[in-house]
């Protein structure tokens, strides 16, 4: 093949594709790499450094400052500070609207967790305030919003999302996001924070280990350790230089004690902690088997984002975790059992760090769908809700 053609036609390629990119998504970001010895391109999909998101959120809560506010809630061990974003109406008011949690990136290295949060927030307060527009040019306007259906069955799926509903849900609804719980983790691009560890315990002299995972750090029912040792895989969670370490007691990390400091000053009604991999959405309880008395709420809540981005809802859990015997220290069990929070967990993506552009913002567009769903869904709740409190 004529070099100086392909050539060619691999630029017009690559713009066309960045052009679309573009367009479609105007910040995220799309790298590519180029093998040297012939016309294979390999795009490779950039996702938000802590800096760069840092940076971001700094000029959109400037510009955005009616309805995104930045505060950060504490530091990490490394001295980052663990960012959270409002996003409301009259957002430096603590209004009496039911607060929505989205969390991100309990676990350094599982990039889609924070970068689809980033995706929303981009897409809440660009598109909050403008007049209902035909996104896709074919004549017809808001006819495929984000659900995760092509409904208007031209083979593209939600290409035109309603500009109303974005000012409807950022009216009536507090949305809280900590895209990046575990700062250290995601520029280490590690599982546990990088904090030492001196012994299981803390009574080394020295530094034996480094990191605990956050979460396995939220303190709910430790104790059960020490009854059901074995259940609860003491051992895994106990050894400090093991990928499950819990810590040398409950809340003894930052970043998870930054997270339950913000949480007890908020009414929050649902959240969503984003993990990755595995296309599969979980809800308490993780430390057993036993349904929580709020079992066919979190079933409705969880079927109806499952139709937008497909995911299995992991309901089977006498299976997998028995009576005695599950996982100990998560978020989601904190949340809903201290605060009476309808916690889910979201496990993105079918592997861990996707580095195929269009997989990434199929993953961001879907999930802005699921944030859009769960805000809706929090504004008629409570009354519903078992009262855990
Ligand atoms: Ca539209
Ligand atoms: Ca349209
Ligand atoms: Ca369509
Ligand atoms: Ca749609
Ligand atoms: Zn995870």
């Amino acid at each position: 093949m004529n070099d100086a053609i392909s050539i060619r036609n691999w630029m017009i390629y690559l713009v066309s594709c960045l052009f679309l990119a573009s367009a479609v998504f105007p910040i995220i970001g799309v790298s590519q790499t180029v093998s040297l010895n012939g016309d294979t391109v390999d795009y490779q999909y950039h996702y938000f450094t802590y800096q760069e998101m840092t940076d971001l959120f700094h000029g959109l809560a400037d510009n955005h400052s009616d309805i995104m506010s930045l505060t950060s809630i504490g530091k990490t061990y490394e001295g980052r500070d663990i960012w959270l974003v409002k996003i409301s109406d009259n957002v430096y008011e603590n209004e009496d609207e039911l607060g929505v949690l989205l969390l991100g990136a309990h676990h350094g290295n599982e990039k889609p967790s924070f970068e689809i949060l980033i995706y929303f927030i981009q897409h809440m307060v660009e598109n909050y305030g403008k007049v209902n527009t035909d996104d896709d040019e074919d004549g017809l306007v808001n006819e495929d919003p984000i659900d995760g259906f092509d409904n208007d069955d031209d083979g593209l799926v939600d290409e035109d999302p309603s500009e109303d509903r974005v000012r409807e849900v950022v009216d009536n609804t507090q949305i809280f996001l900590i895209t990046m719980v575990n700062p250290d983790g995601v520029e280490a691009n590690t599982r546990k924070n990088l904090a030492p560890n001196y012994g299981p315990f803390g009574f080394s002299e020295e530094i034996t280990s480094y990191g605990v995972n956050i979460n396995r750090n939220y303190g709910y029912k430790w104790y059960l350790y020490y009854i059901f040792p074995r259940s609860y895989y003491l051992l895994f969670n106990i050894i400090d230089s093991s990928p499950n370490y819990r810590g040398e007691r409950p809340f003894s990390e930052n970043e998870s004690k930054s997270v339950k400091n913000f949480v007890e000053t908020q009414d929050i009604s649902i959240s969503v902690s984003y993990h990755s991999y595995g296309e599969v959405m979980f809800y308490p309880w993780m430390y057993t088997s036993r349904r929580t008395p709020d079992e066919n709420l979190f079933i409705s809540i969880g079927e109806n984002m499952s139709k937008i981005n497909n995911y299995y809802l992991y309901k089977g859990r006498q299976y997998i975790i028995p009576r005695y015997g599950g996982t100990l220290g998560t978020s989601e069990d904190w949340l809903y059992g201290k605060r009476g929070i309808l916690s889910f967990t979201i496990e993105l993506c079918s592997k861990r760090v996707p580095t195929d552009p269009d997989v990434v913002q199929n993953v961001c567009l879907k999930h802005a769908g699921v944030n859009l769903y769960v805000c809706e869904r929090s504004w008629t709740i409570e009354k519903e809700k078992f009262q855990v409190k």
